[in-house]
């Protein structure tokens, strides 16, 4: 995967290029990292980036020609890219999204500053827009960063000796079951035993559990429009009838009260 990020703030990304899993994907060539500034495409002598709205206003926006110019330039680096703008108007980014991401040969990060890019760019060199969340950023950067990193722990191999990508949040569907480390006992609170004991099935079985649990306590929305197997809808019904005993029993030491 090659990834051509096009920004006028292009040492925002050198920490990112250089830390973790992004790092290490880099030095295993599994992914090529490149920005280019769109100050460098500018045509006047002082490299200006922005102007003032036609129509008045207050705010500026991003100049077409230098972004073009850059975006241009990244093709040419990238022809088989799928060229993305960083924007709230965007269709807004999830798992599904990057792993759909993730399949392309290359991405041209395209991150706006200002009041956002003129609207003959995202017209007509921009193949989509997507938006990291229904909040208001100062730049794409961020934005580019966060999509960067969600599509390079898809790619096969990148994550080696952490969690397979497979095994984790929203490919299932679910939240992830919780985790425990040493120690065993830690301020009064015990790990459950259960994961001590070996019984890898029965840890499974635990995980599963925990996941539904979490995933139901936290984020019901994700378990409406999920399909469920068995094993899950059985779990689901395991605790809507340790729910209803609950509720029965309270009913019935009012009624007890009354009489
Ligand atoms: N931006 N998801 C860049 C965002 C944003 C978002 C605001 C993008 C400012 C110039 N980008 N413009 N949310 O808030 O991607």
């Amino acid at each position: 995967m090659k990834f051509v990020v096009l920004t006028i703030f292009p040492e925002m990304f050198d920490p990112f290029w250089d830390h973790g899993i992004i790092r290490r994907a880099i030095d295993q060539k599994k992914i090529f990292a490149s920005t280019l500034n769109i100050r460098d495409f500018a045509e006047d002598n002082h490299q200006v980036t922005d102007d003032r709205p036609y129509g008045g206003g207050s705010g500026m926006v991003m100049k077409p020609e230098p972004l073009s110019g850059a975006i241009r330039a990244a093709n040419r680096k990238c022809p088989a890219a799928k060229t993305i703008l960083l924007s709230p108007q965007g269709r807004v980014f999830d798992q599904a999204a990057a792993n759909e991401l993730a399949g392309f040969e290359g991405l041209v990060l395209v991150c706006g500053r200002y009041e956002g890019v003129d609207e003959r760019i995202s017209h007509n060199l921009i193949d989509d827009e997507i938006s990291i969340g229904d909040y208001v950023l100062t730049g794409g950067e961020l934005a580019a960063m966060v999509v960067i990193d969600a599509v390079t722990r898809q790619i096969p191999g990148t994550l080696g000796g952490e969690d397979a990508a497979e095994k984790d949040s929203f490919s299932n569907g679910l939240l992830e079951h919780a985790h425990y480390t040493r120690p065993q006992v830690f301020e009064g609170n015990a790990v459950p035993e259960i994961l001590l004991s070996g019984h890898h099935e029965a840890i499974e079985n635990w995980r599963l559990e925990s996941a539904m649990l979490r995933t139901l306590l936290k984020r019901p929305d994700l378990l409406k429009s999920k399909s469920l197997s068995k094993q899950e809808l059985d779990i689901l019904k395991k605790w809507s009838q340790r729910i209803e005993e609950i509720i029965e029993s309270y009913h019935r030491g009012h009624r007890e009260h009354r009489e």
